[in-house]
């Protein structure tokens, strides 16, 4: 990938990628074929002018309550008996970590922090200051099925509830030029955050059942970059699962595609197509199991927490330019204890309890119940990417 500088001059801005030439008109704003209808996580600073140009709206709160932050005493749940137990994948760096704090200190959680490098998340949790008391590492690799159903059985034998699971870890890939795999031979990006959290999801529904917590929940971080209803969900290359033929092939490369799609590999498609997958995930889940179990299903966009370790493959010249690019001109930038507490909110405000809701925040930092583009809700698609699915991990 390379910045074209050119690109920033003339009317049209031309962006050739692997052959692939993109001929992108400026009122399409860098290469977003924007929709009048364009709507949600839009961010209301952001260019007014062209939002004017383009008749975009600014966020439209639909839950119009601002929630306060999770270490307000006015958010907790004075029912709650016991300390609430909450699984957090990827809680090493970055918004696991930020929000296993937030948790933790309210001394109200403990945290089960499910890492793949046990040393690093404990020199985290040390780093941070978690009190040590509240909080475990548990050893979990995403990208093997056989860790997760370790982990799933090591948890068990800890004795320990299971109230909210954060399915929070993924790997971005934007610089690979081939695919790498997980241990069962899936392409690395959707088998880790996706199939990955599949099966974590899947095993652990029995436990978050058994939970007598006043409110149980599972929550799959999502992202803007995976809606194509938004100006970021259409930087190229933007998400498509196709008719998930290269999926239902098992995404090995070998016999079939590694992208869902059947297409050719492209990392950073493959992460924003694991994502769209996390948020069918979720509304599926909640299709199946809320009126059952009780339990309520969310996914969220936590803000553009540009400084993570999810960006670490990408060249030294995007991690040096993304973080004031969002911060001063898309506005969309959050620090990671900002979106932290926003991810704690949904494991434990009571306003945020409202099961199949894909939350985001607006500048203020108030919450409202946003929509997913048209892929990211269509639940034929979802339907589908859960049997497709099932099978990859061995469920059906
Ligand atoms: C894909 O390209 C690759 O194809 C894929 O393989 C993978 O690598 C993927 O996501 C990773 O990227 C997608 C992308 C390439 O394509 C586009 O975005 C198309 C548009 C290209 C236009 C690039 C021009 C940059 C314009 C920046 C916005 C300027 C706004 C001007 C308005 C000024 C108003 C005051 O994308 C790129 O190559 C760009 C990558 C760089 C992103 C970071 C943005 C840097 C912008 C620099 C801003 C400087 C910040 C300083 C702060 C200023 C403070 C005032
Ligand atoms: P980080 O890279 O900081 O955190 C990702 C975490 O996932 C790390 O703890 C990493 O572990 C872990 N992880 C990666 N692979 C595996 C694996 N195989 N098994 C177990 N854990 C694994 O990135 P972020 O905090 O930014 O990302 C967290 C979530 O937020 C992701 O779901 C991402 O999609 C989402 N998100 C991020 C945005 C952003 O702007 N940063 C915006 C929107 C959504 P390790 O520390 O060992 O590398
Ligand atoms: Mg994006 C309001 C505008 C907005 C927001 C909120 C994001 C979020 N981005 C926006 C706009 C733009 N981005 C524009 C106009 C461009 C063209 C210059 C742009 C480019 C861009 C790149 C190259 N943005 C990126 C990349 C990445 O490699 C990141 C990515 O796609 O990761 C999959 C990314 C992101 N932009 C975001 C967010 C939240 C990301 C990263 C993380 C994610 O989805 O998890």
């Amino acid at each position: 990938m390379a910045l074209q500088a050119a690109s920033w001059v003339p009317s049209t801005l031309s962006l050739a990628k692997e052959g692939k030439g993109i001929a992108i008109k400026e009122t399409s704003l860098f290469g977003a074929a924007l929709p009048t209808s364009l709507k949600g996580e839009f961010n209301p600073c952001f260019n007014k002018e062209l939002r004017k140009k383009l008749s975009i709206s600014p966020i439209k709160a639909q839950t119009a309550a601002a929630t306060p932050a999770v270490n307000q005493s006015s958010s907790d749940n004075k029912k709650t008996l016991r300390k609430g137990s909450v699984i957090i994948t990827g809680a090493s760096s970055g918004l696991g970590l930020a929000t296993a704090k937030a948790l933790a200190e309210t001394g109200k959680w403990h945290v089960i922090m499910a890492c793949r490098n046990f040393l690093k998340a404990e020199k985290a949790a040390k780093s941070v200051g978690i009190p040590k008391e509240n909080y475990t590492v548990m050893h979990l690799d995403l990208a093997s099925l056989e860790s997760v159903r370790q982990f799933v059985d090591t948890f068990r034998r800890s004795g320990r509830p299971l109230d909210v699971l954060v399915c929070n870890a993924a790997v971005y890939l934007p610089t690979a030029k081939e695919p790498t795999f997980t241990a069962d031979g899936f392409e690395l990006s959707v088998g880790t955050n996706h199939l990955g959290h599949f099966l974590l999801s899947r095993l652990l529904l029995d436990d978050l059942k058994q939970s007598d917590y006043p409110q149980k929940r599972c929550i799959i971080v999502g992202s803007i970059t995976g809606n194509t209803n938004t100006l970021a969900g259409n930087v190229p290359p933007k998400a498509n699962l196709g008719d998930l033929r290269g999926l239902a092939g098992g995404l090995n490369g070998v016999g079939s595609s590694s992208m869902i799609d059947g297409g050719d590999f492209d990392g950073a498609k493959a992460y924003k197509d694991s994502k769209v997958c996390n948020m069918l995930t979720m509304q599926e889940l909640h299709r199946r199991y809320h009126e059952e179990t009780g339990i309520s299903f969310a996914s969220l966009y936590p803000g553009c927490i540009a400084e993570t370790g999810l960006f670490r493959e990408h060249i030294p010249l995007f991690r040096l330019l993304f973080p004031p690019f969002q911060k001063y001109i898309t506005k969309g930038y959050v620090s990671e204890e900002e979106a932290g507490k926003r991810l704690a909110q949904v494991v434990s405000d009571p306003s945020l309890s409202k099961s199949g809701v894909y939350w985001s925040w607006n500048n203020n930092s108030s919450s409202f119940e946003n929509q997913l583009s048209k892929e990211a809700s269509d639940s034929e698609k979802a339907r589908k990417l859960w049997e497709v699915s099932e099978k990859l991990v061995g469920l059906a």
